[in-house]
């Protein structure tokens, strides 16, 4: 039997993409920052004309599970880096954007099957999102981290044999009654 574990020692042949949400952008640019520190750290040409990184502006976190997911599609990467900063105000609105998401991140990695790296901040301040921006760690960092290692990872994994069906993509007709 097999033990599957991702490395970080062929980050100079995968390819990402990074999303990242404008709001709050003193934040994110920030987690954008850490995020490609980490990258070309590790042997990766986070270049914007390189053929490594590719990166993705969005108006805000809502937008940013959208994109991701048709990133995703396009076959072209081993993961995808969402960024954003989702901050608690006076009223539902951090709880409406921040739902969504989360939920629209994890479909698009489940529906895809290309790893989408959860790199949203959360937090109840502008306070709390600058000391994980940066100010005490940078979360981006991190959020890159999880990126070389699933890349690496779902490259060992065996292949779904049915790759259409296990994507969750493929339309599921309803069975009859008989069947
Ligand atoms: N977008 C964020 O990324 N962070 C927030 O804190 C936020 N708040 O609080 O409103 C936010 N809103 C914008 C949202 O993501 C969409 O861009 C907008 O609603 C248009 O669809």
């Amino acid at each position: 039997m097999a033990v599957f574990e991702g490395s970080f020692d062929r980050s100079s042949t995968s390819r990402f993409a990074i999303v990242i949400g404008r709001f709050n952008d003193l934040v994110t640019t920030k987690l954008l920052e850490g995020c490609q520190d980490c990258l070309k750290r590790h042997g990766v040409n986070i270049d914007h004309n390189g053929n490594q990184v590719d990166y993705a502006w969005v108006p805000g976190s809502f937008e940013v599970a959208l994109v991701a997911r048709q990133l995703a599609l396009s076959g072209q990467y081993d993961a995808i880096i969402c960024l954003g900063a989702v901050i608690r105000g006076q009223t539902p609105h951090f709880d409406y954007v921040a739902a969504e998401v989360s939920k629209g991140i994890a479909a698009a990695g489940f529906q895809t099957g290309v790893p989408v790296v959860f790199g949203i901040l959360t937090t109840d301040s502008m306070q709390q999102a600058l000391e994980r921006a940066g100010i005490k760690s940078n979360l981006g960092w991190n959020y890159a981290m999880s990126a070389l290692e699933m890349a690496s990872l779902m490259s060992q994994l065996p292949k779904p044999a049915n790759a259409l069906e296990m994507s969750g993509l493929m339309p599921q007709l309803p069975k009859s009654a008989d069947a």
